[in-house]
């Protein structure tokens, strides 16, 4: 029976969950660590954009099926999204699903169902179960009764794109990697409430595996394309008409260059698997090797313009640049490792002139560029007035003007939204 599930972590993925799950009538108590999220949440309020999640954590809290606290409390199922970062030496640091772990033992009762859906290094669940165990000796855990344990397994990722979770959450298929197939099954059982996608079975290590997999497979493909971009440049070759053309083919279907990969997952992940394997896992490297150098290689393209304008007559203290977008992608408010943001401090750093942004889906500019000077400007006044055009982010706004004169200035559109037509 599902009466009541706790959600350990009330962040990108655990606060649409625990929603989700709370409009559908399942009592669902949220755990974090940080008192703001908690009143805001209780207050019906949410402390991060999702489109569509507003509104249904607003009509959760208010029927009494969402609440919010400090502290982990009985309940039939607890399911832990918390983060798991790198450390400073690139290893994935788990402590926060210790530290989980730790908060639910207490609390644990025999049939209770115990679900981890933070991205984890392979055999993370494993040792979740083994934290478990020390802690309650009394109950027993997959581990040592198999299909007859007390408490039930589960290592079930969470694969939604940001600005389409609620939609993701309930359409995307599920892999559900129980420690036993009983542990499987009631995992499924509890994805049903909300998830109308397919909940495919499989081991617990495969699952942790395969969502390593999904992020390094975007990354090698991102890498793949951010580097045809850098030696398109080379070669005088216009990339994006590249890329089209060469996606016309049935089988080739290249992601898009950017100015760097950012957000907290797939400029993170991959790490997770060259740390378990650094000997082998030669092309997941390089891909983070290629992707993270993007964000310096469009530095370079951004003193090359300088240069150039300056051999035009100009001062450097003249120069206006502007960047356009400030986020990791496009039409978020999401600043995580984003290499927008990293490239327009850079900019700030390095160059005499005045440095604007334009960036729609932020109310105020972040603390570490203000203080470096950087203004803010609307994007006619910017697309009017810089000297130096840097499209950082393709955000709608952006996609929506045509590509701005280029007499006396340069544009360095990182993202081809406005890239010459052909013949142009
Ligand atoms: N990017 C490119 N070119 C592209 C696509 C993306 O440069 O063609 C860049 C973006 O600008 C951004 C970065 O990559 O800086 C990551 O953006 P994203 O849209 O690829 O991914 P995320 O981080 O928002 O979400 C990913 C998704 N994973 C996959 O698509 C395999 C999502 O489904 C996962 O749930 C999420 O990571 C996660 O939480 O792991």
């Amino acid at each position: 029976m599902l009466n009541t599930v706790s959600i350990i972590g009330l962040g990108y993925i655990g606060l649409p969950t625990a929603t989700l799950l709370a409009i559908r009538k399942v009592r669902v108590i949220g755990v974090d660590i940080s008192p703001s999220i908690v009143d805001t949440i209780n207050r019906g309020d949410m402390h991060f954009v999702e489109p569509e999640l507003d509104i249904l954590v607003r009509a959760a809290v208010g029927a009494g099926y969402l609440r919010a606290a400090m502290q982990p409390e009985p309940a039939d199922a607890f399911i832990i999204a918390v983060p798991t970062p790198l450390t400073e030496g690139l290893k994935p640091d788990v402590r926060s699903i210790e530290t989980a772990v730790k908060s639910i033992a207490p609390v644990l009762k025999a049939g209770n169902l115990v679900i981890l859906e933070s991205t984890s290094p392979v055999g993370t669940t494993e040792r979740l179960a083994h934290w478990l165990a020390e802690l309650r000796p009394d109950l027993t855990f997959p581990q040592q009764a198999g299909d007859t344990s007390d408490i039930r397994i589960a290592y079930c990722p969470e694969r939604v794109m940001p600005g389409r979770v609620v939609h993701e959450l309930v359409s995307n298929d599920r892999v559900i990697g129980g420690m036993t197939p009983a542990c499987s099954e009631a995992a499924v059982l509890l994805y049903r409430w909300f998830v109308q996608g397919e909940c495919v079975i499989t081991d617990v290590r495969v699952a942790e595996m395969c969502k390593l997999t999904e992020n390094s497979f975007r990354d090698v493909n991102i890498a793949f394309a951010n580097e045809l971009s850098m030696i398109c440049d080379e070669q005088g070759i216009d990339v994006w008409e590249l890329i089209r053309l060469a996606n016309r083919h049935p089988r080739v279907d290249i992601l898009k260059p950017g100015c760097g990969v950012g957000g907290h997952c797939i400029a993170v992940d991959p790490w997770f698997i060259v740390n378990s394997a650094p000997a082998t896992a030669k092309l997941i490297a390089a891909a983070r090797a290629v992707n993270d150098a993007k964000p310096e290689w469009v530095l370079q393209k951004v003193d090359d313009a300088i240069n150039d304008l300056k051999m035009d007559g100009m001062t450097a203290s003249d120069i206006c640049i502007a960047c356009f977008g400030l986020t990791f992608k496009a039409d978020i408010d999401d600043l995580r490792e984003s290499p927008a943001l990293h490239i327009t401090q850079a900019i700030a750093e390095r160059h005499a002139g005045k440095v604007c942004v334009v960036e729609p889906n932020l109310d105020r500019l972040p603390d570490c560029i203000v203080e470096k000077g950087v203004v803010r400007m609307d994007l006619d006044a910017a697309l009017d007035q810089a000297d130096i055009l840097v499209l950082l982010v393709d955000h709608a706004q952006f996609k929506s003007v045509s590509r701005p004169h280029t007499r006396r200035r340069r544009i360095i559109d990182t993202r081809g939204v406005w890239e010459r037509k052909h013949g142009q």
